[in-house]
């Protein structure tokens, strides 16, 4: 095949290549060690000399031509093989985005700490204990021996004869008194079980306990404290009062009630038309309890309160059953 015909093949077979392999093919039938235009070449030596001279000159210029061609179709396909990727892969930026509702933080976690920071701005620290307890530190410790009548008020949930569920946060408190020498000023807050279901109870609640002892604790600090309490985490025009109580481990002990958030005083269902709704739980330490961690009940004094934050938070937000804190009713908690 003389030069210009193989030109004239080569573009015919070119004519049709789409990718860069069958562009790779090519160039290896007509520029391969046994391609078209290499067999040219190797034949121009049974020419005679006259000849072989014009005809290696139009083969070389068919080469230069051939590879010439392939180069600029290669940059072709190239740029083409990237511009269907790039198509293939795009995506539109401006499509509006999935939209992922955010979570809310559940209602008792928010009182709880927003009683956590009112109490911490009045310079109570934070304390935290195990929730299966020994019976030694939910009772005994407390001045609740076995057998006392005490132990029936608190449904508990027994893991074993010496081990329960606590019923209370105050283990929390007679574990730090026998790690720390008074003063000591701290809450407890935390998770506390009874075996108790209703409209009004359920078996897991959320208590903060809050305790001070020191020389010199009266009374009156545990007023001034509770009352600048229920002031922050109510209203602070809310009336509060004082009740004689009984509790096996505070003496004097007393119940502590805020005027009717709903009626605001005049008598209705929730406040069962006392115009009053009992909202925690106090006292002075009993000596016996101080006692019993190694303090000094002749030295020190001091006061302790219970408040169920599950409570503080229906009256907050006018929740009328407890057990919707429980139900992971999103209807329910997409309101806070
Ligand atoms: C209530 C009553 C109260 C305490 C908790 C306490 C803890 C120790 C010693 C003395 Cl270590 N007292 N805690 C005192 C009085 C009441 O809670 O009705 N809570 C919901």
């Amino acid at each position: 095949m003389a030069g210009e015909n193989i030109r004239e093949s080569f573009l015919r077979e070119l004519a049709p290549v789409k990718t860069i392999v069958e562009l790779e093919q090519l160039r290896v039938r007509y520029l391969g060690r046994k391609g078209v235009l290499t067999s040219e070449l190797k034949r121009l030596g049974a020419l005679p000399p006259d000849e072989r001279r014009a005809a290696g000159a139009l083969l070389n210029e068919a080469k230069v031509f051939i590879e010439s061609e392939l180069a600029s179709c290669r940059q072709e396909l190239k740029e083409l093989e990237l511009r269907e990727k790039f198509a293939s892969e795009a995506i539109d930026v401006t499509l509006p985005g999935k939209y992922i509702p955010p979570g809310k933080t559940h209602p008792i976690t928010r009182v709880m700490k927003e009683a956590t920071d009112i109490f911490t701005a009045m310079g109570f620290s934070v304390e935290e204990g195990p929730e299966v307890e020994l019976d030694y530190y939910n009772f005994e410790a407390l001045n609740i021996p076995k057998e006392h009548p005490a132990r029936d008020m608190q449904d508990t949930f027994y893991v074993s004869p010496d081990i329960v569920l606590r019923t209370h946060t105050s283990p929390v408190q007679v574990r730090v008194m026998q790690r720390k020498k008074p003063p000591v000023r701290f809450i407890a807050p935390g998770k506390v079980y009874r075996c108790d279901t209703d409209v009004s109870h359920t078996p897991m609640f959320h208590q903060i306990e809050g305790f001070m002892v020191a020389e010199d604790v009266s009374f009156s600090h545990l007023k001034a404290v509770l009352e600048s309490f229920l002031h922050r985490i109510f209203s602070p025009d809310v009336p509060v009062r004082f009740r004689p109580s009984y509790f096996p481990f505070t003496e004097p002990s007393a119940e502590v009630d805020i005027g009717c958030i709903f009626c605001k005083g005049t008598g209705c269902r929730t406040c069962k038309g006392t115009g009053w709704i009992e909202i925690l739980g106090a006292g002075m330490v009993h000596p016996n309890v101080l006692r019993m961690v190694g303090y000094d009940e002749r030295r020190y004094s001091g006061f302790a309160f219970g408040i169920g934050m599950e409570r503080v938070a229906m009256l907050k937000y006018s929740i009328d059953d407890i057990r919707l804190f429980y139900e992971n009713d999103l209807r329910f908690l997409g309101q806070f």
